[in-house]
């Protein structure tokens, strides 16, 4: 006899958690309307309290290091990395974005906590503008909804 089990979470959150969001302050003009748009997600899609930190750091490269702090306390049910990575501003685009996309990858893998990778990694800024609220809708908000999956998820695995 087969028994399957399908486990997936929901983008509602009906019991409480805490979520630590982490802005860089690099690019803020993008990044403060990614911050916008994770809390305005984070606030529709829950029934129960949420109890949100954000913090701020200076760039996209200093993320990893803070969320890394942040699951070690044992604190956080999911946390969120918001910033914005623009080819054109930068010379050293790859360092930056590779070391905080890997950082955060390791962050959540070695430590069982899911961590959001909120990050814009764009050629432009009309491309950066594009996914900050406009026609390629909010990876702020779009990162916020992951994170509640992700909690629903792993409080079922
Ligand atoms: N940080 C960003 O978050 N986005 C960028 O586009 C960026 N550029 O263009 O360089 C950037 N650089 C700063 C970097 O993240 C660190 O804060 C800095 O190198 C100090 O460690």
């Amino acid at each position: 006899m087969l028994k399957t089990n399908n486990i997936s979470g929901g983008l509602l959150l009906d019991c409480s958690a805490k979520i630590g969001v982490i802005c860089t302050r690099f690019n803020s003009f993008i990044v403060d309307h990614l911050e916008t748009g994770c809390i305005d997600m984070l606030q529709r899609s829950s029934s129960a309290e949420i109890d949100v930190d954000i913090l701020k750091v200076p760039g996209a490269y200093e993320l990893p290091v803070v969320a890394k702090k942040m699951v070690v306390s044992n604190s956080y049910d999911a946390i969120i990395a918001l910033g914005a990575v623009i080819r054109g501003a930068t010379p050293h685009f790859e360092q930056v974005a590779g070391a905080c996309s890997n950082g955060l990858s390791r962050v959540a893998t070695d430590s069982g906590v899911p961590v959001i990778f909120g990050v814009l990694t764009v050629d432009t800024i009309e491309q950066a503008i594009e996914r900050a609220g406009t026609k390629a809708g909010n990876k702020g908000a779009e990162a916020a909804a992951t994170a509640i999956e992700m909690i629903n998820l792993m409080r079922q695995v």
